[in-house]
Protein backbone atom coordinates (compact mmCIF):
# COMPACT_ATOMS: atom_id res chain seq x y z
CA UNK A 1 0.00 0.00 0.00
CA UNK A 2 1.12 3.60 -0.89
CA UNK A 3 0.70 5.77 2.57
CA UNK A 4 2.00 9.23 3.81
CA UNK A 5 3.63 10.02 6.59
CA UNK A 6 3.66 13.37 8.09
CA UNK A 7 6.79 14.25 10.30
CA UNK A 8 7.12 17.21 12.87
CA UNK A 9 9.73 18.06 15.33
CA UNK A 10 10.25 21.44 17.42
CA UNK A 11 12.48 20.56 20.26
CA UNK A 12 16.28 18.84 20.73
CA UNK A 13 17.56 19.98 17.25
CA UNK A 14 14.17 19.66 15.13
CA UNK A 15 16.29 19.03 11.85
CA UNK A 16 18.22 16.50 12.81
CA UNK A 17 14.89 14.49 14.29
CA UNK A 18 13.35 14.51 11.18
CA UNK A 19 16.40 13.24 9.50
CA UNK A 20 16.42 10.67 11.85
CA UNK A 21 13.38 9.91 11.52
CA UNK A 22 13.56 9.60 7.85
CA UNK A 23 16.21 6.70 8.15
CA UNK A 24 13.96 5.19 10.89
CA UNK A 25 11.37 4.83 8.13
CA UNK A 26 13.67 3.34 5.61
CA UNK A 27 14.36 0.10 8.25
CA UNK A 28 10.48 -0.43 8.95
CA UNK A 29 9.58 -3.85 8.23
CA UNK A 30 8.20 -4.92 4.83
CA UNK A 31 8.22 -0.85 3.97
CA UNK A 32 10.06 0.51 1.54
CA UNK A 33 10.79 4.54 1.43
CA UNK A 34 9.56 6.17 -2.16
CA UNK A 35 10.13 9.31 -1.76
CA UNK A 36 10.76 12.46 0.60
CA UNK A 37 9.63 16.22 0.60
CA UNK A 38 12.43 18.80 1.54
CA UNK A 39 12.38 19.52 5.10
CA UNK A 40 10.56 22.81 6.07
CA UNK A 41 10.12 25.48 8.61
CA UNK A 42 6.79 26.37 10.34
CA UNK A 43 4.71 28.19 13.01
CA UNK A 44 3.30 26.74 15.79
CA UNK A 45 -0.21 25.65 15.43
CA UNK A 46 -1.85 26.12 18.26
CA UNK A 47 0.03 27.29 21.47
CA UNK A 48 2.29 29.89 20.55
CA UNK A 49 4.66 29.78 22.93
CA UNK A 50 6.53 27.18 21.51
CA UNK A 51 9.53 26.74 18.84
CA UNK A 52 8.92 26.49 15.45
CA UNK A 53 8.25 23.73 13.61
CA UNK A 54 10.44 21.52 10.86
CA UNK A 55 7.81 19.58 9.05
CA UNK A 56 8.30 17.15 6.06
CA UNK A 57 6.16 14.04 3.90
CA UNK A 58 7.42 10.62 3.27
CA UNK A 59 6.06 8.40 0.97
CA UNK A 60 6.45 4.34 1.56
CA UNK A 61 5.26 1.25 0.00
CA UNK A 62 4.31 -0.78 2.73
CA UNK A 63 2.21 -4.58 3.58
CA UNK A 64 2.14 -3.68 7.02
CA UNK A 65 -1.91 -3.12 8.00
CA UNK A 66 -2.93 0.77 9.18
CA UNK A 67 -2.35 -0.33 12.53
CA UNK A 68 0.89 -1.96 12.47
CA UNK A 69 2.22 1.09 10.99
CA UNK A 70 0.81 3.34 13.13
CA UNK A 71 2.41 0.82 16.14
CA UNK A 72 5.69 1.06 14.05
CA UNK A 73 5.65 4.61 14.13
CA UNK A 74 4.82 5.32 17.85
CA UNK A 75 7.60 3.01 18.36
CA UNK A 76 10.11 5.75 16.13
CA UNK A 77 8.54 8.20 18.35
CA UNK A 78 9.40 7.13 21.17
CA UNK A 79 12.98 5.76 20.16
CA UNK A 80 13.68 9.23 19.57
CA UNK A 81 12.69 10.82 23.26
CA UNK A 82 9.16 11.85 22.53
CA UNK A 83 7.25 11.74 25.85
CA UNK A 84 3.63 10.88 25.27
CA UNK A 85 1.87 13.78 27.49
CA UNK A 86 -1.63 15.51 27.93
CA UNK A 87 -0.49 18.41 25.69
CA UNK A 88 -2.54 18.67 22.82
CA UNK A 89 -0.69 20.78 19.85
CA UNK A 90 1.53 21.17 22.05
CA UNK A 91 5.76 20.62 21.65
CA UNK A 92 7.34 17.69 20.77
CA UNK A 93 10.72 15.58 19.80
CA UNK A 94 8.87 13.63 17.16
CA UNK A 95 5.39 13.24 15.32
CA UNK A 96 4.67 10.84 12.99
CA UNK A 97 1.11 10.52 11.60
CA UNK A 98 -0.18 8.94 8.98
CA UNK A 99 -1.64 11.07 6.85
CA UNK A 100 -2.84 8.39 4.07
CA UNK A 101 -2.69 5.07 3.93
CA UNK A 102 -3.56 3.54 0.34
CA UNK A 103 -6.98 5.25 -1.08
CA UNK A 104 -8.42 4.52 2.21
CA UNK A 105 -11.13 6.11 4.97
CA UNK A 106 -10.23 4.40 8.02
CA UNK A 107 -12.04 5.85 11.35
CA UNK A 108 -11.32 3.67 14.87
CA UNK A 109 -10.47 4.93 18.04
CA UNK A 110 -6.74 4.77 17.60
CA UNK A 111 -6.81 6.17 14.04
CA UNK A 112 -8.49 8.56 11.61
CA UNK A 113 -7.13 8.77 8.09
CA UNK A 114 -6.94 10.98 6.14
CA UNK A 115 -5.47 12.76 9.23
CA UNK A 116 -8.38 14.95 10.51
CA UNK A 117 -6.16 18.17 10.02
CA UNK A 118 -4.59 17.32 6.35
CA UNK A 119 -6.90 19.17 4.30
CA UNK A 120 -6.26 23.01 6.22
CA UNK A 121 -2.76 22.79 7.00
CA UNK A 122 -0.12 24.45 4.92
CA UNK A 123 2.83 22.26 6.95
CA UNK A 124 1.00 18.96 5.54
CA UNK A 125 -0.06 20.21 1.96
CA UNK A 126 3.09 21.96 0.42
CA UNK A 127 5.11 19.03 1.21
CA UNK A 128 2.42 16.51 0.25
CA UNK A 129 2.14 18.31 -3.49
CA UNK A 130 5.94 18.60 -3.82
CA UNK A 131 6.28 14.70 -3.92
CA UNK A 132 2.57 13.78 -5.06
CA UNK A 133 1.10 16.73 -7.32
CA UNK A 134 -1.16 14.78 -8.80
CA UNK A 135 -3.11 13.19 -6.01
CA UNK A 136 -6.70 12.50 -5.13
CA UNK A 137 -7.85 12.53 -1.68
CA UNK A 138 -10.61 9.49 -0.96
CA UNK A 139 -13.35 11.72 -1.15
CA UNK A 140 -11.86 12.88 -4.38
CA UNK A 141 -10.89 16.37 -4.01
CA UNK A 142 -7.86 17.50 -6.05
CA UNK A 143 -4.60 18.15 -3.75
CA UNK A 144 -4.05 21.06 -5.71
CA UNK A 145 -7.65 22.75 -4.98
CA UNK A 146 -6.45 22.25 -1.84
CA UNK A 147 -3.37 23.23 -2.03
CA UNK A 148 -5.07 26.89 -3.64
CA UNK A 149 -7.11 27.13 -0.49
CA UNK A 150 -4.70 26.97 1.88
CA UNK A 151 -2.12 30.08 2.92
CA UNK A 152 1.66 29.33 3.25
CA UNK A 153 1.38 31.16 6.73
CA UNK A 154 5.07 31.75 6.40
CA UNK A 155 6.05 28.33 5.61
CA UNK A 156 9.98 28.16 4.07
CA UNK A 157 11.72 24.95 2.55
CA UNK A 158 15.17 25.10 4.59
CA UNK A 159 16.94 21.87 3.39
N1 LIG B 1 2.13 19.68 15.23
C1 LIG B 1 1.41 19.82 16.31
C2 LIG B 1 0.98 21.13 16.84
N2 LIG B 1 1.37 22.22 16.05
N3 LIG B 1 2.54 23.15 14.24
C3 LIG B 1 3.31 22.99 13.15
N4 LIG B 1 3.70 24.07 12.48
N5 LIG B 1 3.69 21.76 12.71
C4 LIG B 1 3.33 20.63 13.38
O1 LIG B 1 3.70 19.52 12.95
C5 LIG B 1 2.52 20.77 14.53
C6 LIG B 1 2.14 22.07 14.95
C7 LIG B 1 0.99 18.64 17.05
O2 LIG B 1 1.13 17.48 16.35
MG1 LIG C 1 0.48 15.75 14.41
MG1 LIG D 1 0.66 12.46 16.05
Amino acid sequence: MISFIGIGSNQSEPIKQAQQAIKALTTLPDTTLINCSSLYSSSPMGPQDQPDYINAVAQIDTQLSAIELLNNLQQIELSQGRVRKDNRWGPRTLDLDIILYDNQEINNLRLTIPHYGMKAREFVLYPLQEIAPQLVLPDGTPLSQLVLACDKNGLQRVK
